[in-house]
């Protein structure tokens, strides 16, 4: 007999999903809100001001660095039973940031960013201390593991957005929108998101709203990094 996601035509894993899935039905607005900023849009539209791209990349260099740290912490809180492929998928995180340092360090030599002379704005602090919050021993990996998905996801869904057959991106920024654009990153995300619903799964309805409450808070945050870009007043 077929079950009900069959019948359905979902996917088989979708049952693995629902609580992220809830999610972001119940947070849409503040999920829109980070990923189709003013920004992104005008990325897409190309009317973006490139002094705008300019500080997203010296701001967004420091924000990555302290995303090593954080993403080293994930690993490292994983439970001895974490299945290895979930640990692998983490890892292929963590190398990927290796290539990920060295292209921020080509953009800022082709528009000319001084990273050493880029000091973080108020919003890329909060953003790295809130990280910092999350590394400490008491956090639950189910938090940082959701947090995680939610750091990339965003970003995966960003800059697709920027990716759409009518997008008029200009040329100078399409490397970056393709580097979290593209479909290899979006199954990545699909990937952690699988693992987040995994731990959720397993959690207490407690440490369920503390991974809802950081799913937030990372929302937010990313909002605040987009008008920090896009607005030097921020
Ligand atoms: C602010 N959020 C921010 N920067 C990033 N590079 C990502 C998410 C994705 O890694």
């Amino acid at each position: 007999m077929a079950t009900a996601s069959e019948k359905e035509g979902v996917e088989p894993h979708s049952e693995l999903q629902l609580i992220t899935s809830a999610w972001l039905k119940r947070h849409a607005d503040l999920f829109r809100k980070a990923t189709f900023h003013p920004f992104i849009q005008s990325i897409r539209n190309g009317s973006l001001d490139f002094n705008c791209f300019k500080r997203w990349l010296g701001q967004d260099y420091i924000f990555v660095r302290e995303f090593v740290r954080f993403l080293a912490s994930v690993l490292l809180k994983a439970p001895r039973d974490t299945a290895n492929e979930d640990i692998d998928l983490i890892l292929g995180g963590l190398v990927a940031l290796d290539q990920e340092l060295s292209w921020f360090k080509k953009e800022a030599s082709i528009w000319e960013v001084d990273f050493l002379g880029t000091n973080p704005q108020k919003a890329n602090k909060d953003y790295c201390r809130f990280l910092e919050n999350l590394m400490q021993p008491e956090v639950e990996y189910v938090v940082i593991i959701v947090a995680l998905w939610a750091i990339e996801v965003v970003y995966c869904d960003s800059f697709a957005i920027c990716l759409e057959a009518d997008a008029k991106t200009p040329p100078a920024l399409l490397e970056a929108c393709q580097r979290w654009g593209n479909e290899g990153f979006k199954q990545y995300c699909v990937s952690l998101q699988k693992i987040a619903d995994k731990a959720l799964n397993n959690a207490t309805p407690d440490v369920q709203q503390k991974a809802e409450t950081a799913f937030v808070e990372v929302l937010k945050n990313e909002v605040e990094f987009w008008n920090m870009s896009y607005d030097d007043q921020n």
